[in-house]
């Protein structure tokens, strides 16, 4: 459910279709819990962009039956059915046959789609700004949606501090600066108290699969402070799970730029004299940011947005 959740996260800034894929056999109590699910999360506008794909139409061919007579046959599916707008189709995944795939595709009216899609990609050039996606991810109590609030210039993410991990799932808020419209993702951090870190690398991937459909950006948060071997091991796995060609577009977002003006040290002293650090900053680039949450301050955002749109 997680994965769905996420995936669901991007409906409205790619086309997107959605397959609920369902075997052409009398559903069971677990499979009208599933759908049920499934409904539920996808909510009353992503189900316009969802159809039903049944499978084992080899079974049905064998049985004599088409697909409508099969769901006559069952009054759940009727209704089911009937709740999908009649959006259904079906396939025999035993042979190759790209005539079933076209008839998908003409029955999802792609010519359709594609033609509400230019209009909607007019529309936005001439009356919305271009989109980005802003992930921030890091350890968990780095300050992930601290940041994410900084960069919104109020508080709409929750944080806090205690012992407890407190985002659990990704959240999503728009906002426009400098003429660019930047989808803002807040996201659980690893070393959660909660979720375990395999949920949430899985979390991370899904979010990575979108970033080649829409200009991306990831922040990873962390604390300006000496890091921990853990907090070395957790920048680490990012790395290995971004990949080269994502950390060309990974910030580090470094936290609490307010204890470093306390003690009068500006990010660049603090990052050259704390080694592991050094080397870390290396590996990115130097492509850092320092941010104090607890102050509005919106030039520390306008150079955010500006260092790493300039950079994209
Ligand atoms: N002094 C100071 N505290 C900060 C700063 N950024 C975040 N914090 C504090 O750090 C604590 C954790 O911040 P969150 O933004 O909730 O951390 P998170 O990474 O989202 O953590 P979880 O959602 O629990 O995984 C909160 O008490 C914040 O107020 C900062 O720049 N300066
Ligand atoms: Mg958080």
């Amino acid at each position: 459910m997680r994965e769905y959740r996420c995936l669901s996260l991007f409906a409205d800034s790619v086309p997107t279709i959605f397959l609920l894929v369902l075997k052409a056999e009398r559903p069971t109590q677990e499979d009208m819990k599933t759908v049920e699910k499934i409904e539920n999360l996808l909510g009353d506008q992503l189900l316009q962009h969802t159809w039903i794909l049944f499978t084992r139409g080899d079974d049905l061919e064998r049985e004599r039956l088409s697909v409508e007579e099969f769901i006559q046959g069952s009054n759940y599916l009727k209704q089911v059915v009937q709740r999908f707008n009649n959006k259904y189709h079906i396939f025999n995944n035993k042979i190759s046959n790209p005539d079933q795939v076209w008839k998908l595709l003409d029955k999802i009216d792609t010519s359709l789609l594609m033609m509400g899609e230019i209009m909607k990609m007019t529309l936005t050039l001439k009356d919305n700004p271009p989109t980005w996606n802003l992930f921030l991810l890091g350890k968990s109590g780095a300050g992930i949606s601290s940041s994410a609030n900084t960069l919104l210039g109020h508080t709409d993410f929750t944080s806090k501090s205690g012992f407890r991990s407190v985002t659990l799932e990704t959240q999503k808020k728009n906002i426009v600066m400098r003429d660019v419209s930047i989808n803002l993702f807040d996201t659980p951090g690893l070393s959660n108290t909660v979720i375990r870190d395999e949920e949430v690398i899985r979390e991370y991937r899904c979010l990575s699969l979108f970033a080649d459909s829409v200009p991306t950006v990831f922040l990873l948060v962390l604390k300006a402070e000496r890091p921990t071997q853990e907090d070395l091991r957790i920048v680490q796995e990012i790395e290995n799970l971004l990949g080269d060609q994502l950390l060309q577009h990974t910030w580090i977002l470094f936290t609490r730029g307010d204890d470093l003006e306390r003690e009068n040290l500006t990010i660049e002293q603090f990052i050259d004299d704390t080694v592991e650090l050094k080397r870390v900053v290396q590996r990115f680039r130097r492509r850092f940011h320092v941010f104090n949450n607890k102050i509005y301050n919106p030039d520390q955002v306008r150079r955010l947005i500006e260092k790493t749109l300039m950079c994209y």
